[in-house]
């Protein structure tokens, strides 16, 4: 990540005082900054789901009791059964080999286990001028919001971004994203209330094309993945994209409330069959205690975590660090 412009796209970064300067004219967080946001934005996820750890690592000998213990404290951080039974399987593997004995011992092989699981971090990338990203999801995951965070980032790293608000089902979804464009100075490309929203994206593709645009951040409605005609105007919509824009759109992401758990897994699967998901926003962390959803997400569908939202505010939505992340939820 160090050597990108950010987590996402394959442009080498500038060096790392141009960084700061630039982070300070934009007001973007730096280093440190950066670690207690994550640790802050974590904190509900490590006291209740992962605040049983100290009492597990304890001085005490590594006993049967250790391993249920562990186990049952990863079930029920979210962390998900497929995912924690490999992790507690290296461990023990670990203990082997190392010849560990106390269960002190084990806290630094959770961390890089744990740290392990969250390698998958694919590049955007921003070749096509324009790159359409498509946000979906659930009613009420994030995306709009999202949407807006995204647009004041990239904004901030000199891409050139049309915000394009194809909700066009919810009277004041359209509202919100403008007023969000307004505060951040961003243009945007609206429909009216009722109409057709592939048709929305057509003209905000054609007019991003026009003015030589970078990105288009699509924000869709929100719709109940079991929804069999919502599911199909989303296909619709993405069908329509690459009809503006052969390739497009280049990104789907799935923007999933980090505060909905397991079931977050069940519409992101359905999402990813409706539409060609590229990746995951995890949004609300902050307000989630279970951040250990993201192992699940990675593990079980493949999909990588591309960006974290740890609050409200435009640069709340952080490009996903999994050392970060981790620290975070075995914060003590
Ligand atoms: N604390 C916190 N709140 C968030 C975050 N992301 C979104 N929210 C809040 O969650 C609520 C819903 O966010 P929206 O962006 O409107 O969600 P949406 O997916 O566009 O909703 P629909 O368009 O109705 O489907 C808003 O009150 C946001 O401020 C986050 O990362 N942290
Ligand atoms: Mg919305």
């Amino acid at each position: 990540m160090q050597d990108r412009c950010c987590a996402l796209c394959s442009t080498r970064a500038a060096p790392y005082a141009v960084r700061v300067l630039r982070s300070m004219q934009y007001n973007l967080p730096v280093m440190a900054d950066l670690f207690s946001r994550w640790k802050t934005g974590l904190a509900r996820s490590s006291k209740a789901a992962f605040g049983r750890l100290a009492g597990i690592f304890g001085a005490t000998e590594i006993t049967a009791e250790t391993w249920e213990e562990l186990e049952a404290m990863l079930i029920q951080a979210d962390v998900g059964l497929e995912t924690t039974e490999a992790v507690i399987e290296s461990l023990q593997a670990t203990v082997r080999s190392q010849g560990l004995t106390r269960s002190s011992e084990l806290r630094e092989s959770l961390e890089a286990e744990l740290r392990r699981r969250l390698d998958i971090r694919p590049a955007l990338d921003l070749a096509a001028h324009p790159t359409v990203i498509l946000l979906v999801g659930v009613n009420g995951s994030g995306k709009t919001t999202s949407a807006a965070k995204l647009g004041w980032r990239f904004a901030n790293e000199g891409k050139q971004v049309l915000l394009v608000a194809a909700d066009t089902f919810r009277a004041a979804a359209v509202d919100q994203l403008q007023a969000w464009a307004e505060r951040l100075k961003l243009p945007i490309i609206a429909g009216q209330m009722g109409s057709d929203p592939g048709a929305v994206v057509y003209d905000g593709i054609h007019s991003a094309i026009a003015k030589g645009l970078d990105l288009v951040l699509v924000d869709t409605a929100g719709r109940l993945h079991t929804r069999y005609n919502l599911m199909e105007e989303l296909k619709k919509v993405q069908r329509v994209a690459g009809k503006a824009l052969p390739g497009a759109p280049q990104a789907v992401w799935l923007v999933l409330d980090a505060t909905t758990g397991q079931n977050a897994l069940v519409q992101a699967r359905a999402f990813k069959e409706a539409v060609n998901v590229t990746g995951v926003i995890l949004a609300k962390l902050d307000s989630s205690a279970r951040g250990g959803m993201a192992f699940a997400i990675q593990h079980e569908l493949g999909l990588p975590i591309l960006f974290a939202g740890l609050g409200e505010k435009a640069e709340d939505l952080t490009p996903f660090d999994p050392d970060a992340f981790v620290k975070g939820i075995l914060a003590e």
